[in-house]
């Protein structure tokens, strides 16, 4: 009852506004008169926190009162974007504060837009832990995120001169109303160090993790509003501090400075967030990263599990940990650690207890990918885990070697140490090792590690530990927020907003797919999004583009492996091709405008040249009169969330067109068609799912099958690489010069030559040409285009985030929702 007097009650917007300027009075202490934007924003914010803290209470006093078993979500990265206009909807109070803003002199719109992007993640997987935190809080089940507060986000991406240049993404500047700093949450992380024996209350002999260096870790909570619910999660993320220790032993020696240059290094420890996207760099710091992040986590799990005061082994009935990929494989042995060590349970019941806790998912199959860790640089940083995993390893080959006697080919294959100098530790097998269940992201993709990757897991687990779950997005961001006027047409079309939480109701659109009305009302929506698009460009990049074209866009990660240098080299074909008709024929091709965006990570030099190459062809082809603006080309800089909410509803094509068998799943897709885009696609990832959801008539799918990619790849390495020869002919025009100095682009085309062509661009070129024809053709007729658009989005309940977390609960986590009553 006390927290009736703190919390907003009302909210008409006679109050909201009240409540705002009260934050701009107390909580910036500013006056009305030197009131800017983003003081404007921030008391907004402010206001709306408050409004959901109640929310977060009830839920967290709640779960602390009934002690449910628990999910917690172990990622080193959450890509969440910008969280205002989320709350808003959640909260419902979004109307209500148009007005108020509005009554104050601001544009709630504009005050959205001052909000700087959390991007505390590289792509896929990062956008990924955040849809999951959306559904898991919408959804009421107990799950808690838990990762890094990296004080720099994904770096900020300026294009300069046709070439990527990195930024430092410095996103808490200003004071971020989302996090609340506990202070009174730290624990202690240790590196280095000794290890020693002990004996321990019962008489045993015990191993001791001693000396070395401690930094300490201070929580943050970010509060993760659910749509239409009381509930709220948390993503809890640790920051580094200084352990408020003095050595004194450094001071009295005179060396004071060292003695704060140490406390500097621990603060450092989370300053920056890794930018590589599906690429491991083995360097200390990360590792150290990884380390700290488990650390820090599994104390505050267990910590929280002691209160309950259970026995250790009714541990996994309470407590359920997804691993985002390997980066927090740590947690296996650091548990087993606790558990032996400090707990003084016994080896094989402390393994039970972690095999029934961790479950891990798979996000990539590249081998550059998978995460493996020098032994050398294991035993120094954590000499204690180093050794456990060589026990976690022992064991574990001393129970294959049983089944399958004498198959010294298959131990060496399957063992957590991969010898070599140095030696190297596996840390996708030890996550398969430490985990009860083992998930791909996609159908396909799930296969391919069945068969590749985890196959010699099969063989001694059987196929029952590896399962699929096909990947999801929330459809608030990515609709209901992204896209307004498509949100109110299908809220009225089918009668209520439902679909907001329950995805499959969109299939009731199927029924107007027909109707010549609807097909307007949508075709208009579309146009609207590409003229909100375009307006876009034209401010920020100075470009003009006509939203009657064909808008045709890839925008994800710069890498080899999604073949934005396909797509360009096919753009600078159909450029060669304007160039050869006649005025006449030229005026009657369809319009397009090809749009590209995403970030290299900052040391991968061929992704940073298909960034040049793509600025360099659109110089030549958006300056040449003679096409009539029958073709645009725009590089989209710094490509981040916030972006992709006004890019995403504007497509009539994305394209999604990796190496078939490379992209696990994509997400990308799944967004741009919710959104009523069609996809050209490779039969890779979730494109495959996606055309059997929507009908094999609403997607363009080309390319050579994931099942032949290997034979090609043997095939043109002993016979001669395949060159196709409108590709040679485009090729030839880089290397004359045509989009500048060729010597530039010597190394990006070796790629397809000397190099091998590893991802089988020339293999593809014919039948994705192909397709870019019937993509235009199709185009031309716009009822059906209309109509296959409606199909699209009418076919995407089953990729609906919510869908993706009852899998995880019910499969995996055994975990229930548990509904805070208001
Ligand atoms: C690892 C070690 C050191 C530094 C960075 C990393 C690292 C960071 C991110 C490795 C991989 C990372 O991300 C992989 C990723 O994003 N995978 C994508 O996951 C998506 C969600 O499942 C899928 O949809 C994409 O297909 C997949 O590429």
């Amino acid at each position: 009852t006390w927290k009736k007097h703190i919390v907003p009650e009302k909210n008409d917007p006679a109050s909201i506004e009240s409540d705002i300027v009260h934050h701009t009075i107390t909580t910036l202490c500013r006056g009305v008169y030197n009131l800017d934007k983003l003081a404007m924003y921030q008391a907004t914010a402010h206001s709306v926190r408050d409004r959901l803290l109640e929310d977060w209470n009830l839920t967290q006093e709640a779960l602390h009162r009934e002690n449910p078993k628990r999910c917690y979500y172990m990622s080193m990265e959450f890509l969440i974007g910008r969280a205002l206009d989320n709350a808003l909807h959640c909260l419902h109070v979004k109307k209500n504060y148009n007005q108020s803003v509005d009554n104050l002199g601001f544009s709630l719109e504009d005050l959205l837009c001052e909000e700087k992007d959390a991007a505390l993640g590289n792509g896929g997987l990062g956008r990924l832990a955040a849809c999951y935190m959306d559904s898991a809080a919408t959804q009421d089940y107990p799950t808690w995120g838990y990762g890094l507060r990296y004080q720099y986000g994904i770096f900020k991406q300026m294009i300069k001169d046709g070439y990527q240049t990195e930024m430092p993404d410095y996103w808490l500047n200003f004071d971020n109303p989302w996090e609340f700093p506990r202070a009174d949450i730290r624990y202690e992380v240790r590196f280095h160090g000794y290890v020693a024996t002990k004996i321990n209350e019962k008489g045993e002999t015990r191993m001791t993790w001693e000396g070395g260096d401690k930094v300490q870790a201070m929580a943050y909570d970010v509060p993760i509003p659910g749509f239409d619910t009381k509930g709220c999660g948390n993503i809890r993320l640790w920051s580094s501090k200084p352990l408020n220790t003095f050595d004194f032993d450094s001071f009295n020696a005179g060396d004071y400075e060292r003695s704060v240059a140490e406390q500097t290094a621990a603060q450092n420890l989370t300053s920056v967030l890794y930018p590589n996207d599906n690429h491991l760099v083995g360097k200390e710091l990360r590792l150290k990263q990884e380390y700290f992040f488990v650390s820090a986590s599994l104390q505050d799990i267990i910590h929280r599990f002691k209160r309950a005061k259970c026995p250790w082994k009714d541990f996994p009935d309470k407590v359920a940990v997804q691993m985002n990929d390997t980066h927090p494989t740590l947690a296996v042995p650091e548990l087993q650690r606790i558990l032996v060590d400090i707990e003084g349970l016994e080896w094989d019941d402390a393994w039970d207890i972690v095999t029934r806790t961790f479950a891990f998912t798979n996000h990539t199959v590249l081998p550059e990918a998978l995460e493996c860790w020098s032994v050398p640089m294991m035993e120094k940083i954590l000499p204690r885990h180093m050794q456990i995993i060589y026990d976690i390893n022992l064991f574990f080959l001393q129970k294959v070697e049983k089944v399958f006697v004498g198959d010294r080919d298959l131990l060496k294959r399957i063992s957590i140490i991969e010898e070599g100098s140095p030696q190297q530790v596996r840390m996708a097998f030890l996550a398969v090792v430490g985990s009860h269940t083992v998930n791909g992201v996609a159908a396909l993709h799930s296969d391919l590690i069945r068969k590749h990757l985890f196959n010699d897991f099969i063989k001694y687990y059987g196929p029952d530990k590896f399962i699929n779950i096909t990947n999801g997005i929330t459809p608030r961001r990515w609709l209901y927020q992204a896209n307004p006027d498509l949100r109110d047409l299908i809220t009225t079309t089918l009668g209520s907003e439902d679909w907001a939480t329950k995805l499959d109701l969109l299939k009731g659109l199927k029924k107007f797919a027909d109707d010549t009305k609807f097909q307007s009302q949508w075709a208009a929506v579309k146009y609207k999004n590409k003229e909100r698009l375009a307006f876009w460009i034209k401010a920020n990049m100075g470009i003009t583009v006509n939203p009657d074209a064909l808008f045709d866009i890839q925008v994800k990660r710069i890498h080899e492996y999604k073949r934005q240098y396909m797509n360009i080299l096919s753009v600078i074909y159909r450029y060669q091709s304007l160039k050869k008709m006649s005025a006449e024929d030229i005026s009657q091709q369809v319009p397009r405008v090809v749009i590209f965006g995403g970030k290299a990570a900052p040391g991968y030099y061929i992704a940073k040249l298909v960034i040049k190459l793509i600025n360099s062809a659109a110089q030549v082809i958006n300056n040449d009169k003679s096409i009539q603006d029958m073709l645009k080309v725009v590089f989209i800089p710094d490509y981040n969330v916030s972006l992709a909410e006004i890019i995403v509803p504007a497509s009539d094509i994305s394209q999604h067109i990796s190496t078939a068998g490379t992209e696990a799943s994509g997400t990308s897709n799944m967004k741009f068609v919710l959104n009523g885009g069609l996809i050209l696609g490779t039969v890779d990832g979730a494109n495959i799912e996606i055309g059997e959801q929507i009908g094999a008539e609403n997607i363009f799918m080309f390319g050579v099958l994931s099942d032949e990619v290997e034979d090609i790849r043997h095939n043109q390495k002993y016979h001669g690489l395949f060159m196709d020869p409108s590709l040679q002919v485009v090729i030839d025009s880089i290397q004359a010069g045509q989009f500048g100095d060729p010597s530039i682009f010597g190394p990006l085309i070796n790629t397809l030559t000397y190099g091998g062509d590893y991802y089988l661009i020339s293999v593809d070129f014919k039948s994705y040409l192909q397709k870019h024809t019937e993509v235009d053709e199709t185009y031309r007729d716009k009822k059906s285009w209309v109509k296959k658009s409606i199909m699209c989005t009418a076919g995407m309940g089953f990729f609906s985030s919510d869908r993706a977390v009852c899998e995880y609960a019910d499969k995996i986590w055994k975990l229930k929702p548990f509904k805070v009553e208001a």
